[in-house]
């Protein structure tokens, strides 16, 4: 029972806590037995989408293919955890319809920008800032936030441990564990 693929699909600023969470979230799902594959820029922007950079068509891009294949990785039987800025709503809404109801779960990583610059874990905020990156989600590149996600984790304020019960705990809810 309950042994579906779904989609998690984590949106949310540079430095907001994407990465930390998936990667917790992906033990917690595997000391349930569960199969997850995380697809995150690491994985994906050196591979399958080198070819892409930070223009607003080149996310969209990114976005498009991310989409299609979690679509493709859901339909093998996986969790799949997909962790990117993904900053447009319109390229969010064209990824959840590629799923049946209930397969895409957007969560919101939601931290400040403030948070997210303070915290500069990669030192890119001082860069865009400096004017050495450009098109830095936050700084002159938009983040649309989600007006409706499924789940809401607030990673100003709780912990880590925190957010991934939240999630463990609306997957349970809906059946999905
Ligand atoms: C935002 C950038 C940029 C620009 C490089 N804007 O926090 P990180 O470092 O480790 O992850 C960010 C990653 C963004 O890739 P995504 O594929 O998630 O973006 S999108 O969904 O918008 O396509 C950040 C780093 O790459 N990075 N330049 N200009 N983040």
């Amino acid at each position: 029972k309950g042994q579906r693929g779904c989609c998690l699909w984590l949106t949310g600023l540079s430095g907001s806590g994407k990465s930390t969470l998936a990667n917790a979230l992906e033990v917690a799902l595997f000391e349930q037995g569960r199969h997850t594959y995380l697809l995150d820029g690491d994985n994906v922007r050196h591979g399958l989408n080198k070819d892409l950079g930070m223009s607003d068509a080149d996310r969209t891009e990114n976005i498009r293919r991310v989409g299609e294949l979690s679509r493709l990785m859901v339909d093998a039987g996986l969790i799949v955890i997909s962790a990117f800025i993904s900053p447009f709503r319109a390229d969010r809404d064209a990824a959840r319809a590629l799923f049946a109801e209930g397969e895409f779960i957007e969560v919101y990583v939601n931290a400040s920008l403030g948070k997210c610059e303070q915290r500069d874990p990669k030192g890119l905020y001082s860069k865009a800032r400096a004017g050495l990156i450009r098109d830095f989600t936050g700084i002159d590149s938009p983040y649309e936030a989600p007006e409706r996600p499924e789940i809401n984790v607030c990673t100003d304020s709780a912990t880590v441990e925190a957010c991934v019960a939240q999630i463990l705990e609306y997957l349970t809810a809906r059946q999905r564990l």
